[in-house]
């Protein structure tokens, strides 16, 4: 049964995956270090109660996280063979089906689904959903998993799950980070975590086409609203003229918001020749979760973020006529 809306608890959550035996493990499409690093944790768990797993994404594991033990082990949808059974399919991360991207059909057709999430836009679509809104991570979600099930933390688990905790707070700077958060990043600590090191791969190391990028949307800045909305735009011509792709970009948007004064910001990123794809963020105590679902997106209050099928110039004026809707 799918769309049953309800969370479940971490015990059933346990007893779902103690009751399967072959289990397919997928994160969310474009994946994040929150994506990865729960679902790299959550096969070392899985692999630790005896199980036989699979790991595997829609899109390849980005360059940034190769620093990660064992990333290679997250199989592409296409190596999965046709007629390979599993009892349990469990989504990380991945707040509809749709987000699973080519996994779909393995999900669908799956004997049982478990769904473990943070956003508060989950949709339940799992028989088993454990979903809590109140954590900064899903990987805080798979760390209470490791204790439930009494499993150790490994030092691979550890640069795992603080790939997933420092990830989605943009390194400790936002989300809902309490006392819970600290212990888990504390007793990550003792289990041997080398935080110095993956601190710079993950946070402070940046790819050369990243800082190219940054360049042309800076100079692209733009203020409305008295300076409480701003925005920047990235167009087809940027990423030929500078060789880069917008994947590159990720993490851009943040430039726009971090300013005196600024409530909220988006970054408009030209992906195709009538589609634009909208990154949103915004300071509490606003929500650009409401207006990204209101274009079909989704996300986060403070971050999310939807497409517009259109030119780049029309959806630039739509967005910042639903922005300045919601705070001017
Ligand atoms: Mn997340």
């Amino acid at each position: 049964m799918t769309n049953r809306k309800t969370s479940n608890n971490i015990q059933e959550t346990l007893e779902t995956i103690m009751g399967a035996q072959r289990i397919i493990l997928c994160a969310h499409l474009q994946p994040d270090g929150d994506a990865i690093g729960s679902l790299l944790a959550m096969k070392a768990l899985v692999e630790r109660l005896g199980k036989t797993v699979t790991a595997i994404c829609h899109d390849p594991v980005p360059k940034r996280l190769y620093v990660l033990p064992g990333w290679e082990d997250v199989q592409r949808i296409s190596d999965i063979r046709e007629d390979e059974q599993f009892d349990l399919f469990c989504a990380l991360d991945c707040s509809d089906a749709e987000r699973l991207g080519d996994a779909l059909p393995l999900f669908e057709r799956a004997p049982r689904k478990l769904v473990i999430d943070h956003h508060a836009s989950n949709t339940c679509y799992g028989d088993i959903n454990y979903v809590d809104s109140k954590v900064a991570a899903t990987g805080n979600l798979v760390f209470r998993l490791f204790e439930a099930a009494n499993i150790e933390i490994t030092t691979d688990v550890t640069t795992y799950l603080y790939t997933a905790l420092s990830s989605d707070t943009g390194n400790f700077a936002f989300g809902q980070m309490d006392e819970e958060f600290f212990i888990q990043i504390s007793t990550l600590l003792k289990a041997g975590l080398d935080i110095t090191k993956y601190s710079r791969a993950l946070h402070l190391i940046r790819e050369v086409d990243f800082i190219k990028l940054l360049s042309r949307a800076l100079a692209s800045l733009s203020f409305i609203c008295d300076g409480k909305i701003s925005y920047m735009c990235l167009t087809q011509h940027d990423f030929a003229q500078s060789e880069t792709t917008p994947d590159a970009a990720e993490g851009i948007v943040n430039y726009a918001l971090n300013l005196p004064g600024v409530q909220m910001c988006f970054l408009a990123t030209e992906t195709g020749k009538n589609q634009v794809k909208f990154n949103l963020r915004a300071i509490q105590p606003n929500d650009v979760a409401q207006i990204a679902t209101s274009f079909g997106g989704g996300g986060h209050l403070l971050a999310a973020g939807c497409t517009l099928e259109m030119p780049l110039e029309t959806a630039v004026q739509v967005m910042k006529e639903r922005m300045m809707q919601s705070i001017c």
